[in-house]
Parts: C-alpha cells; structure tokens; sequence
C-alpha cells in the first residue's frame, strides 16, 4: 500500500530531478562548470550584515509575479495567459551593422555557446527586487561571432510580436509593439550582460521570457527584455519601448540610481520582494564593476 507520503517524496522530487537534468543535459550544461560564477555582485556593506542578506528568492515567488505586459498588467495572472505562448519553433535573428548576419535556432543554441549559472539581482523601477538564478551566457560571445562593424555604436533588441497569443498587444493598442530595448555597445559587450535561457536550473518559464531573454542586472528591469526574436547592432541610439511612451519617467540608460528619482515616487529604498521592511537601493544595483562605463557622465541628465 503506497501511502499518500511515500507518494509525494516519491513523485514530486524525482520528477523534477529528472526534468532539471534532462534540461542542463539538453543545455549542454557541465557540472563542473555550472556553479563558479555565481554572484557576480559586490558584498553589501551594512551595519549588520544580514539584515540585508542576497538569498535567492523563492522560485514560486518569481514564477508568479510578473511584469510582461504582452500578456496582461497584473502580475498575478501573466504566468497562466503566457502559457499560451509558441515557444517551438523559435529563432534569434542577429542582424544591422555585422560583418556576419546570423538566424540561430533556438534548438541549436546550446551547441553554440557555454551555459553558466549567475545570481543575479533585479531591481525593478517600481521599487521592489528579487535575487534570481539565471543559466545562460554573456551576449558578447553572441556578438563576437556575428562580428560589429566599426560604425555599430548600439545594439536594438525586439521582442516577440505575436498579437493571436498575446492579448495585452491588442488591449495596449497605443503601445509600440513589439517590446523593444537598447544598450550602448559598450554596456552590451560588458560580461555581466547576460542572454538567458534559464532560471533555477530549469528552462526559462514563458512568464519569465522563455525562450530567450536579456538581464542586465545593474539597469532597471524593464532593460531585461523578454522573449528575444531580434538583435540589431544599429549606429544611432534606438528608439525604445518605455523610452518612447514616458521619456520623462523612463530613461534610456535606466542605470538603478537611488539618487536619481522617479518623477512620481523615490528610487533611493526599494521592497526585496518577502522581507517585512525596506532596504536602501545602491548605485548600478550593487554591480560597481560597470562604473567605467559613464565615467564623466552626468547620471541625472542621463538617467
Ligand atoms: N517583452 C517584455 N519584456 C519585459 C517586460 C515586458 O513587459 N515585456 N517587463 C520588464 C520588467 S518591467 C521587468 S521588472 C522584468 C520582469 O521579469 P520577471 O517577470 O522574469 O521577473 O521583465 C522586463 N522584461
Ligand atoms: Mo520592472
């Protein structure tokens, strides 16, 4: 007789043991590689130590609150209507200013690159944050392939258009969509800038930007583009997606500031998302390694 127990330690954890090694198989990802990297960040400096300790947020918590407005503006429901979304087939085209334009297949990818494990935090502009376990890979290799040409200055990144699957890009019908974003050259090629394609040892969750998606961790979240179909090295500073619906509110370099406010709310504490109090938000959220990016650059003129 198999008692309900016995049941569950059974069938849950060697259900999901097999599904997160069937994908670090499929993902090509190595053991002996897969947990060096992680927490690229620097050690928070508070009087006390754990109060504001990085431990990873619980997996339910980030596989339930969403910001994918493709879907819907309430984060409880993004994770049921994404489910909705094709995800096979799926191709990245990398195209503009390259001396080698590619399509790479999705089913490919892991072929092409090595994957790797990061901590991550994600600092949201509404002012709450997580600390998230990406797999994936720095952009840089992708873009070392397909080889920028010397006028290339940005990179443009376009979500996914798919209005059939996605009901938010008919009832946000004054948005431009697809979703776009854009880095400097310089910010995308800097190693922290990662390409996604996983999250907590299993694949990227649709809610959360599967198949593929960009996380720049010292940049607002809303920079972490979703659902990648598209990467263009361009010469100009492209136009993007909050950018163009609120410049005044949404900056194109978004870099996390808390001396740099929101026109309607402070950006200098911010809510980890399942503590009970505030904590202060530090500059590039913590990542001090990018600060060489905008040495001489006004920060609040270009926020
Ligand atoms: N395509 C697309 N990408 C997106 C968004 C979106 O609405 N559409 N929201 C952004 C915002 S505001 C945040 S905070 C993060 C949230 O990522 P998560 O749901 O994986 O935590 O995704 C970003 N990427
Ligand atoms: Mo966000």
């Amino acid at each position: 007789m198999i008692k309900k127990t016995d049941r569950d330690d059974e069938i849950t954890p060697k259900s999901l043991f097999l599904s997160r090694r069937q994908f670090l198989k499929t993902m090509g990802f190595t053991a002996a590689g897969a947990f060096l990297a992680a927490c690229a960040g620097q050690p928070l400096t508070f009087n006390d130590p754990n109060k504001f300790a990085d431990e990873p947020t619980p997996r339910d918590t980030a596989l339930n609150f969403n910001n994918y407005y493709e879907f819907s503006l309430s984060k409880a429901v993004v994770a049921k209507l994404a489910g909705e979304l094709t995800l096979s087939p799926w191709s990245l085209q990398v195209d503009g200013l390259v001396e080698k334009p590619a399509v790479i297949d999705m089913a490919a990818l892991p072929d092409a690159f090595s994957l790797e494990e990061r901590v991550y935090r994600m600092r949201c502009v509404e002012g709450w944050s997580m600390v998230l376990p990406w797999t994936g890979f720095p952009l840089r290799q992708l873009l070392d392939q397909v080889m920028p040409l010397p006028e290339a200055r940005y990179v443009l990144f376009q979500s996914v258009l798919r209005p059939e699957e996605m009901p938010g890009q008919l009832s946000l019908d004054d948005y431009p969509w697809p979703y776009t974003e854009g880095l400097r050259l310089d910010e995308a090629s800097h190693d922290l800038t990662l390409l996604a394609v996983g999250l907590y040892g299993d694949p990227l969750a649709p809610q959360n930007g599967a198949p593929i998606r960009l996380v720049v961790p010292w940049k607002y979240g809303f920079k972490s583009i979703k659902a990648l179909t598209r990467i263009s090295l361009v010469a100009d500073q492209p136009p993007t997606l909050w950018n163009s619906l609120a410049p005044q509110e949404y900056g194109f370099y978004a870099n996390v500031n808390p001396a740099v406010d929101h026109p309607r709310w402070t950006q200098a504490t911010e809510i980890r998302l399942g503590d009970s109090q505030r904590r202060p938000t530090l500059l590039y959220n913590g990542y001090d390694e990018v600060a060489d990016l905008y040495a001489g650059m006004d920060l609040s003129e270009n926020f």
